[in-house]
């Protein structure tokens, strides 16, 4: 079982040589983010800045899920892309309630009124064109104000000042719901960021559970057992007692600000309004809690990989491996499911056994209507490797008939061109006779070879 607390975790890392520790001064605006960079482009380590100019009392861990080892090491499974879409699978079904202690680590400092101060964290500038520091790697948790159910999820926030952050939340996302949800009522919508979440939190706040899920339990089952939560200060949220940092706010009810440019997983600075600005929701900061000697967590979106695509691959592939086996009469038709990473987390391919003509255009449109936020699904036949871009695209080079393959789905009125990316290409062969002729030619024996 993983350490209960993101520290011990970190120090699990350099346990297992995939931690390094960084004694050179970096600042916050992009030197944080190029040392990021450059592990996600050569497969780790993880980084702990250890001096932090003009913030000594902190320090920044960066790159935690920034590979498919690092990954794997989260999951507590081997770096095999079969293996990790399995853990998704299975915890993502289970449920293991969170269990509430009276307090923990995360309250050994409380900060309120006016003694907040965002500034004094050491929030990263990412990309070149970033508009100013964001906070990413906080897990938010809130509570919707009719159910009371807890939803957990990651959003992208702008610090606005000393004690106001935006809150990137896109009109579909439960987040947004809720939030909208407190606005009717006139309301504004406690909201808990957490820093150095324990692994299984960060991870399983990726996974799309239905409305009124709370992701706590899922990190529970990828645990093991209960994540343990304490109430937080000022607002009716649970939080995990071992985090690093708690940024406690309220949601100001019809607030908004135009934030961007930023730059977003897709490795561009569009944001979903065109423009480079994008809306979002604006929340008052009403205390901090954290540990004596905090660490800071950053995660760093952009071009592909980071550890946000990381984050989001197999938590979508299992969401799009549900929908796709409801497709078919029999489950396990669907052979496999891969979020590509070359496709910016927008790009799925999925192998079936295929039993009739009309299967692939039916997985197309269900993936592409659904809450998963793809753009582009390609759907192979079973002797297609997912996982193998060669193999993958040799099928729609050869196996695609453009004027009958490829599907389209209708631009919906009065939407952003977001909403417009939505097309699928079945790329398996027709089934019959002429199936013979796209077979994989190859000359047998060749597992007989043992001259060289
Ligand atoms: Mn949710």
């Amino acid at each position: 079982m993983l350490p209960k607390d993101f520290r011990g975790y970190l120090d699990y890392l350099e346990k297992n040589g995939k931690l390094l520790r960084v004694k050179k001064e970096v600042d916050v605006k992009h030197e944080l983010a190029a040392g990021i960079r450059k592990v996600s482009d050569t497969d780790g380590p993880a980084l702990l800045f250890e001096n932090i100019r003009d913030y000594p009392d902190w320090r920044v861990a960066g790159g935690v899920y920034a590979t498919r080892k690092l990954m794997a090491l989260a999951l507590e499974t081997e770096p095999d892309e079969g293996k990790l879409l399995q853990r998704y699978l299975e915890c993502g079904e289970k449920r293991v309630k969170p269990k509430l202690v009276p307090t923990g680590p995360v309250k050994e400092i409380i900060i309120k009124g006016e003694d907040i101060d965002l500034t004094k964290l050491p929030v990263p500038t990412y990309n070149a064109k970033d508009c100013g520091p964001y906070i990413c790697a906080g897990v938010e948790i809130n509570k919707h104000p009719e159910t009371g159910k807890q939803n957990v999820s990651i959003c992208a926030r702008l610090v606005l000042g000393k004690d106001k952050l935006e809150l990137v939340a896109p009109a579909a996302h439960q987040t947004a719901l809720i939030v909208l949800a407190g606005e009717e009522r006139g309301q504004g919508v406690g909201v808990a960021t957490v820093l150095g979440a324990p692994p299984e939190l960060t991870i399983a706040s990726q996974i799309k559970a239905p409305m009124g899920v709370d992701e706590t339990e899922i990190a529970g089952a990828f645990r093991g057992e209960p994540l343990e939560v304490v109430k937080c200060e000022t607002i009716d949220v649970e939080v995990p007692a071992h985090a690093e940092v708690i940024i406690e706010g309220i949601t100001i009810p019809g607030e908004r600000v135009f934030d961007g440019p930023f730059g977003e997983y897709r490795g561009d600075y569009h944001a979903m309004l065109g423009g480079g600005k994008r809306e979002g929701f604006v929340t008052k900061i009403t205390a901090i809690t954290m540990r004596k000697d905090p660490i800071f967590h950053a995660i760093l979106t952009g071009m592909p990989m980071t550890e946000n695509h990381w984050l989001k691959k197999w938590a979508m592939a299992s969401d799009l491996c549900r929908l796709a086996s409801k497709v078919v009469l029999y489950p396990e038709d669907i052979k496999g499911v891969n979020v590509t990473e070359g496709g910016s987390t927008c790009n799925a391919v999925v192998s079936i056994h295929k039993r009739n003509e009309r299967t692939p255009r039916d997985i197309i449109y269900t993936l592409l209507s659904s809450q998963v936020p793809i753009w582009n699904v390609i759907v192979v036949d079973e002797d297609v490797d997912v996982y193998d871009h060669l193999d993958v695209e040799r099928a729609w080079a050869t196996r695609v008939v453009p004027s009958r393959d490829i599907y389209i789905l209708p631009y919906p009125p009065e939407t952003t061109i977001w909403f417009a990316k939505r097309w699928g290409i079945d790329a398996t062969m027709p089934l019959g006779k002429e199936r013979e002729f796209h077979l994989k030619a190859r000359p047998p024996g060749v597992d007989k070879v043992d001259y060289v």
